[in-house]
């Protein structure tokens, strides 16, 4: 068996007993590592000066070697807060009005993607097959080839890709596909961004399909699928069922007295669509002024990205956003919107998820949404709450028991809100099993292995040359 080497822009460090930190992404690589040994690579997140040398770490555990490299302050705010978080992200989620696209910070982006292909050739071994992580890291291969590496290279992108009227906006984007089209295998999380990638080389007649999953671009042919990312589904409904011993979610049902509870979920980010949602949640409290102290949003929204401007100037939005709600709508004992900055344990997080009658999921435009998939998973089977999810999201291709809305549709989300909460039992366990059919068959295990199947059967177009 290959040995695995993957590299992402941070790595999930283990505890000194090897165990993987919580999370899907973290605990399904480790699972597929463990089995076959290798390596995992990626920042320290440490910063050093710009004078000295960026150090390089390696930690031993079992047949795994965490290699962590340490990066300049000047990489760090170039690669990481600027090209990838300022420039990528917001063209990548449609928000070309919120790309600051600096030449200087897509040449630290590059350099960066340099020194970690320059660090990690001398550890490379013939028959290693190589995993790379999302929009961080597009030029690695590329990179690796450069160096004479031949070995197989897959790529998954966790984030959306653009249609190509909105990629030609990014002044790179010629060399993002050429690099992209380096992988022998590039995953995306849905057909929808499957198509679009397909669709940016087409226009531009730089490739096209030449069956479901291959494409044949820059003059060879290269594997390229939609591989959905699941969760940890057993594990999630077994921390869901006993989640009444977190005395955090006691408290939080004690609280409520009486009062349903309705939850978002995200990290502070403006692909997320909060304010959409809290604008839907007041409107509905304006539509139904009988349910004033019958109903709760639990906002938990942890800071994110705060060294990046936008961030920051959403966070003071939403903040705002918050209080005015609860200023015009709240009474001296109710309060319409909880709204917490914290980051909590996966047991509280999965019996808060049970807690509440309807999980509201609303962003403008998101890879994935596991937050959807959590919620769902954390279900009473006797008595499942109602998943209320954007179009958007790349979840909403596979959850087809959701009550769907458009977020910018105020009115529409309001009204999906209404429903959810007077869906009848009935209704809400057959969609509930529909959606935890398809969790349990298709969680995080199943996508890394169908990922690293498909890597090990792609075209190998460099091994000639
Ligand atoms: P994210 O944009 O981070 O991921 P998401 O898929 O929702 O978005 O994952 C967030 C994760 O963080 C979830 O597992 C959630 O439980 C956890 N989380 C959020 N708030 C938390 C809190 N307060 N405390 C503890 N945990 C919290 C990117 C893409 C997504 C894609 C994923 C995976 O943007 O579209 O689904 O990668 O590929």
């Amino acid at each position: 068996m290959s040995r695995l080497v993957v590299v992402s822009n941070r790595v999930p460090l283990p505890d000194e007993n090897g165990n993987p930190p919580p999370g899907g992404l973290a605990v399904a690589v480790h699972a597929a590592l463990r089995e076959s040994g290798g390596i995992w690579m990626g920042w320290s997140g440490k910063t050093t000066g710009e004078e000295e040398p960026t150090g390089l770490t390696t930690l031993e555990h079992g047949k795994i070697s965490y290699v962590l490299t340490d990066l300049t302050q000047a990489d760090l705010d170039e690669y990481y807060n600027g090209f990838a978080n300022r420039v990528l992200w917001p063209i990548f989620h449609c928000r070309l009005d919120l790309a600051e696209y600096a030449r200087q910070e897509m040449a630290g982006y590059f350099r960066v993607n340099r020194l970690f292909a320059e660090r990690l050739v001398p550890m490379l071994e013939p028959d290693d097959v190589i995993w790379v992580h999302d929009y961080h890291l597009i030029p690695l291969a590329a990179e690796l080839r450069k160096r004479g590496v031949k070995n197989r290279i897959g790529f998954f992108l966790h984030i959306p890709w653009p249609p190509a009227d909105i990629l030609t906006a990014l002044p790179v984007y010629e060399i993002i596909m050429r690099d992209l089209a380096e992988y022998d295998l590039a995953g995306f999380q849905t057909d929808y961004d499957l198509d679009n990638f397909v669709g940016c080389l087409r226009r531009e007649k730089w490739g096209d399909r030449t069956d479901k999953n291959t494409v044949h671009a820059f003059g060879h042919d290269f594997a390229a699928g939609a591989y959905p990312i699941g969760i940890e589904t057993a594990e999630f409904a077994r921390l869901a069922e006993k989640a009444g011993e977190a005395s955090m979610v006691g408290e939080m049902e004690q609280s409520l007295n009486g009062s349903a509870l309705m939850i978002g979920v995200d990290r502070l980010d403006y692909s997320k669509g909060i304010s959409h949602r809290i604008d839907a949640f007041e409107r509905y409290l304006t539509r139904n002024p009988e349910m004033a102290g019958k109903l709760t949003l639990l906002q938990v929204a942890p800071h994110s990205r705060s060294d990046v401007k936008e961030y920051l100037d959403m966070q003071a939005q939403v903040e705002a956003h918050c209080g005015r709600v609860n200023g015009a709508h709240g009474t001296i004992d109710w309060v319409p919107i909880r709204y917490v900055n914290q980051s909590l344990t996966r047991p509280v997080l999965s019996g808060l998820y049970r807690l509440a009658k309807v999980g509201l999921v609303t962003p403008l435009r998101d890879g994935m949404n596991l937050v959807a998939k959590e919620y769902i998973a954390s279900q009473d089977p006797e008595d499942p709450g109602v998943l209320v999810l954007s179009r958007f999201a790349g979840a909403a291709r596979e959850l087809d028991g959701a009550v769907f809305i458009n977020p910018y549709d105020t009115d529409q989300t309001a009204a999906a809100i209404g429903r959810a909460l007077e869906m009848p039992l009935d209704e809400r366990m057959a969609r509930w099993r529909r959606m935890m059919d398809h969790l349990l068959k298709n969680d995080v295990g199943h996508w890394c292995r169908s990922f690293l199947d498909d890597l090990s059967e792609a075209p190998l177009h460099h091994a000639a040359t």
